[in-house]
């Protein structure tokens, strides 16, 4: 019989104040916490067949180095940089030298909010977006790199 397949990793990143989710500006973000949200991951992703890691910084260059560090060892990531979206030319060139399929995720609709946030220096460079569906983004985006990568 052919030996199953180890899973695919998938990275989920979280950019800047990510971290006070469900404790402030509910209105904007609603009331799930972080630690909400990868438990979710983390238990639908081997129902997709990945494997999920996250990780969270309020640093550019942490996020920076995680990604350095994921090269050749990923098959795809989910992002949300948070305000590093709008700022950071140092994530983008980063999520470039990773070669494989990015999904941004945004949990607010940036289009709908001040305009600052409209521009997103992520968002050629992504695969594809979701924004404004609240933290269901985040499981959709998911769902989504399953059918990307493959099982
Ligand atoms: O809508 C999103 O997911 C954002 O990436 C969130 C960022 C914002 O700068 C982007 O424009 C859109 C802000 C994340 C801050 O998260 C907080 C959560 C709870 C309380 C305060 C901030």
């Amino acid at each position: 019989m052919a030996k199953a397949s180890a899973p695919k990793h998938i990275l989920v990143i979280h950019g800047p104040n990510l971290n006070m989710l469900g404790r402030r500006e509910p209105d904007t973000y609603g009331h799930t916490t972080l630690a909400d949200i990868d438990g979710e991951l983390k238990k639908l992703g081997p129902q997709l067949g990945l494997k999920v890691s996250t990780f969270q910084s309020n640093h550019e260059g942490a996020i920076v180095d995680t990604i350095q560090k994921a090269v050749g060892n990923l098959a795809g990531v989910i992002i949300n940089p948070a305000a590093y979206t709008h700022t950071s030319i140092a994530i983008r060139d980063a999520l470039i030298l990773l070669a494989v399929p990015i999904i941004e995720v945004h949990i607010s609709n940036i289009h709908r909010r001040e305009p600052f946030r409209h521009h997103s220096y992520m968002a050629d460079v992504a695969t594809g977006q979701i924004v404004g569906l609240g933290v269901n983004g985040y499981y959709l985006a998911l769902r989504a790199m399953a059918e990307l990568v493959g099982r």
